[in-house]
């Protein structure tokens, strides 16, 4: 039985009451990177330090940020996992100084990280193996009530890019997803708290990535929310050549947008938040 029919009384309305993931974040709003890790792809090792990351943070607010993702074990490609004392040894202490006055989403795959930063405040969980890398984590999820993110991802990050093939990669993220989305409404999860996200750069080719944003329709098809993370990322460096990957972060996110994308996960947030200020005036 799901975990939402065996609560009491007071945790059903409680679940009532909850404010739908598409009202706390309308289309468009924009998600600020902050890793708390020496080795993230592009902004490894920027935010170590507690106060820079808080620093980070608030500002991404200020500058119109509807959320900011904290994480401390990078997924970049061919990465290795972090243990669990390490990424609360990161995390924690930004958590701590954010705590009630910045809006959080943890970037977490484990439970216990989860755990202590929904009790620190963070209302979604951004799970890049979309609730397969840790059995507990729906339950955690599904107890605080709290938004979710599940994002697809073949394979996992050590091995991701080694040849990654699919025969239709929309049809197969959507399934995916699809069948993601049942897992976590039977882990207790209500549907109207999470949000999608077809994972640009997780085992998937330069032209999978792009296919999977000029198809997004096929996911938003699903009913629910989409979040697309594209900023910075090494499919925007293959079609520029370039280092300075703003202008073409911008350019993705804005036509993200323009697919129905709904959250955009960034780490340069005014001018997202300005040409998604505009895009979405000329919507
Ligand atoms: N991308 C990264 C990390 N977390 N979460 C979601 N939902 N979607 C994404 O596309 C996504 C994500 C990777 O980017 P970044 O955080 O900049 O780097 P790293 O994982 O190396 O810390």
């Amino acid at each position: 039985m799901p975990r939402a029919a065996r609560g009491s009384t007071a945790d059903f309305v409680q679940h009532l009451r909850v404010i739908p993931i598409e009202e706390r974040f309308p289309r468009p709003s924009v998600m600020g990177v902050v890793n708390v890790t020496p080795d993230s792809f592009s902004d490894g090792g920027v935010h170590l330090d507690p106060a820079v990351a808080e620093a980070a943070a608030r500002r991404m607010v200020e500058e119109g940020a509807a959320i900011v993702d904290v994480g401390g074990e990078s997924t970049r490609p061919g990465a290795d996992g972090v243990t669990l004392d390490e990424e609360l040894r990161r995390v924690v202490p930004v958590l701590e100084r954010l705590q009630g006055e910045v809006p959080v989403s943890i970037d977490t795959a484990k439970a216990e990280v989860a755990r202590r930063a929904l009790a620190l405040g963070a209302e979604l969980v951004n799970d890049v193996t979309a609730l397969r890398g840790d059995p507990e984590l729906g339950g955690v999820v599904a107890d605080a009530g709290a938004y979710l993110c599940l994002m697809h991802m073949r394979g996992e990050p050590r091995t991701m890019q080694l040849e990654p093939r699919y025969d239709d990669v929309v049809s197969e993220v959507a399934a995916f997803l699809e069948e993601r989305v049942a897992a976590a409404v039977e882990a207790g999860i209500a549907e109207e708290r999470i949000c999608l996200d077809p994972g640009i750069g997780f085992g998937k080719t330069v032209e999978h990535n792009l296919e999977l944003i000029r198809r997004l329709d096929t996911l938003t098809a699903l009913g629910r929310p989409v979040l697309v993370g594209i900023s910075r990322k090494s499919t925007l460096r293959r079609l520029t050549g370039s280092d300075d990957l703003l202008a073409a972060s911008v350019a993705a996110a804005v036509t993200a947008f323009e697919r129905g994308a709904t959250i955009l996960r960034v780490h340069d947030v005014k001018p997202h938040v300005d040409a998604l200020t505009v895009a979405g005036a000329l919507a």
